[in-house]
Parts: C-alpha cells; structure tokens; sequence
C-alpha cells in the first residue's frame, strides 16, 4: 500500500529560465522523492494544459505559483494519509480530482510532478531502480538508441533554420555508453566543421549547435560529413540521421513555409523523399503538421516502410489519439512525453497500445527540462528501445544520458532498437 505523507511543490526555473516545479513527496514507510517538471515550446494543441500564473508582474505572466499551490494545497489534501495499492490508482485519483479532459483546473504541470515524485517514491519503497519498477510484465527491459538532437533551428533557436531538429542515432553502436561516445564524438567533429566554415556554434534550447543555415538539406550533408570525419559510418550499421522538423509550426492555411518556398503536403512527402534517397535518414519525427491527417496517411504509404515516422504533436501521447493514428495508418511510430498527457501510467497505457499494435515508441525530453531524468528510467523500462534528450552537452540534458550510462554499468542490459 501506498500511502502519502507529505506533498509540496516549490518554483524552480527550467533550463531556458522559466518557472517549472520541483515536487516533494514523503511516504508513510519514510521514502521521499522528489520530481522536475518540463514543459515544451513547439506543443500539440490537444497536450494536457500546463498552468500559468499569467500574472505579467512576474517572469511575463509565466510563473507557476497556481500550479505549486494546487500540489500543497488541495492535492495534498485529497491524497494524504490515503491507502492507495498502486501508483495507477493515485493517478486515477489525481485525474478525478482535476476533473477536466485536458487536467487545465489543477494544471497537467502540478499532476504530472506528482505522478512522476509518487512513482520514484514506489519505486523505493519496493526496494527497485525505477526502470525495474515501471517496467510492464511481459516486457524486456533495454537500453534505448539516444537521438542526439546536434542541430537546432524553430521554435528551438534564434537562426534562419525551419527545421527545429537534426539527430544522430548511433545505431550500430555496440552498447550504450559506445553509442554516446559516438554521439560525443561526432558533436565534436561538428562543432569544428562549423568553425572551419566560420558558422556560429553557439547553441539552441536542447545543445545542438544552432548555425545560419537555412536549407535542411544542407545540415543533412554538414552532419554526414561529421560522422566520416569522427571515425563512424554514417547509416544504419554506424550513425544514422533522424530529424524532427516539427512542422506544426511551419504549417499555414494549408501549406508548408519552409526557406522562403511554400509546399503542399505531397510536396513536402517529395521532398522528405528525396532526402531519405539522399542521407541515412532513419526516422523523420513530425514529417507533416497535427491537423494534416490526410497528409500522414499519404506519408506513411509513401515512406512507412523506408522510415520510422514518429507521431508527436498530432498523437500528443494521448491512448484515444494513438488509437486512431494506429487505426488510419498515420504514421508508424509515436514519441512519448510524460507531460503531453500528464500522468505516469496514461503515459504506459500510451505505450502499451502502440506495443500491442506493433509501433514503435521513442521517449522524448522537452525543450524545457530540470535535472530529473525520469525518462532515462523510463525508456529503459519500458523496453522501447529509443529516446531522445537533446545533444550531449548541457547538463539538463546529459543528465539523462549519465542516468543511462549508470543503468548500463549496473544492469548489464542489452542495447539497440526493438
Ligand atoms: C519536440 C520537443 C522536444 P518541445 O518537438 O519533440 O524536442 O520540443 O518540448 O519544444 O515541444
Ligand atoms: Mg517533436
């Protein structure tokens, strides 16, 4: 049984300088935890409602005061000194409690810090690493192929890019630690190719290098040159590419505004084919915009069985959303982001769907993160076999790939895509 003791929040910033929370949960048994918030930049419109103060006296209307008065205020009133005998039944409590379809009364930010502190408080108190504890029964737990996000352009950074990610997956590493060396290692090479060519290497919100370079096409080559300059054979079998354009946000009545052109979805399925023909391209995250179903269907009968095309602002982590992607054949894989829907166990009920349908998942940072590498835990558990947390370098994002490295040592587990 699971009883809560105690429940606070306290506003902390997030690595771009905003305000998030950090959750304090005690149990009755004595174990106590403690869980970072993110929140993201480019989101899917039906995400679980973050809460914001909205008061411009503070941080521009950003704080989370709200939201941090709600977890030691009237959460913390309903759950404490309750017997609850699993982590899903305090956050079918916490989903109860908030009552609204998109957790906007108590703010998904204050339910999924709670949700997230509870289950590495459990976890404790069953004696298990986190990733052991969450992971399914059934499930083979596994080391997941980091995507290193090393180009940032968007909603991500302050360049000419329309693109907001370029990823490398070192898919033929042979363990996890080789694939960050690699990850590392290529950040590196990159890093002087872009001084040599006298380009910017300062960084976006997620450590990738953030160049003026406005053709995709162009980092696609700028990173493949990387590899071979690294020592590592850009594909499958070494470093593979994958790219999140996240083109949500380059989608206007209808069209696509990418460099100064404009693209109807087939346009741009050309485009992304031709790429794919071009780079080792493995997996393009967001291909198409959220509202462009119609789209994804023709994406996926056009590239599914070349690429892994991953779902994020269109499915939102959401078990009803993923279902009907699944159903309609758009897409063939689905990121997963704790907060898009705002608590731990709808985030493994998301999973669980896509498993039993045969997609793939890809669990993923935020732009926004803390410390806390839940995720770590969480991909690994989860036996997914891919995550990405940004590039190797900043500490919020790192801290994710060391809890990984830590896992391997530790647990000897195997590496690689599932
Ligand atoms: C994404 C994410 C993480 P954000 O689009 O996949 O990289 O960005 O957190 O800004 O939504
Ligand atoms: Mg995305």
């Amino acid at each position: 049984m699971l009883t809560i003791e105690s429940l606070s929040a306290i506003e902390v910033l997030d690595s771009r300088a905003r305000p998030t929370l950090a959750v304090t949960v005690s149990l009755e048994g004595g174990q106590t935890a403690r869980a970072g918030v993110p929140s993201g930049a480019s989101t899917g419109s039906r995400e679980a409602h973050e809460l914001r103060d909205g008061d411009p006296e503070r941080f521009g209307g950003q704080g989370v005061r709200n939201a941090v008065a709600n977890v030691g205020g009237e959460i913390a009133g309903a759950l404490r000194g309750r017997q609850f005998p699993t982590v899903e039944e305090v956050d079918a409590a916490l989903v109860e409690l908030d009552g609204t379809s998109d957790k906007s009364r108590l703010g998904a930010n204050a339910i999924v810090g709670v949700s997230m502190a509870v289950a590495r408080a459990a976890a404790a108190a069953a004696g298990e690493p986190l990733w052991q504890f969450l992971a399914p029964p059934g499930v083979v737990p596994r080391m997941p192929v980091p995507h290193f996000n090393v180009v940032n352009g968007g909603m991500h950074a302050r360049n000419g890019l329309a693109f907001q990610e370029f990823m490398l997956a070192p898919i033929g590493a042979p363990s996890f630690a080789e694939a960050v060396r690699a990850g590392a290692e290529v950040y590196a090479a990159l890093s002087k190719e872009l001084a040599d060519r006298g380009l910017a290497t300062g960084v976006g919100d997620e450590g990738g290098f953030a160049p003026e370079i406005v053709q995709p096409e162009e980092v696609l080559a700028l990173l493949v040159g990387a590899i071979v300059a690294a020592g590592y054979e850009p594909g499958r079998k070494g470093v593979a590419l994958a790219m999140d354009p996240a083109s949500s946000e380059l989608y206007r009545d209808g069209l696509y505004h990418v460099a100064g052109e404009t693209l109807t979805s087939d346009a741009m399925i050309d485009r992304y084919e031709a790429m794919v023909d071009d780079f080792p391209v493995w997996l393009l995250e967001d291909g198409l915009a959220e509202s462009d179903w119609d789209g994804w269907e023709r994406l996926t009968s056009r590239l599914g069985e070349r690429v892994r095309l991953v779902g994020d602002d269109i499915l939102c982590t959401n078990p009803s959303i993923i279902r009907e992607a699944i159903s309609r054949k758009a897409g063939n894989a689905a990121l997963i982001k704790v907060n898009q829907i705002g608590t731990v166990s709808e985030t493994l009920e998301a999973m669980r769907i896509c498993r039993e349908a045969g997609w793939p998942q890809l669990v993923s940072h935020r732009s926004g993160e803390t410390e806390d590498s839940f995720i770590a835990d969480l991909a690994v558990g989860s036996g997914c076999g891919a995550i990405k947390s940004g590039a190797p370098a900043r500490g919020e994002r790192v801290a994710k790939y060391n809890r990984l490295v830590e896992i391997e040592v530790e647990h000897h587990l195997s590496y690689g895509l599932t």
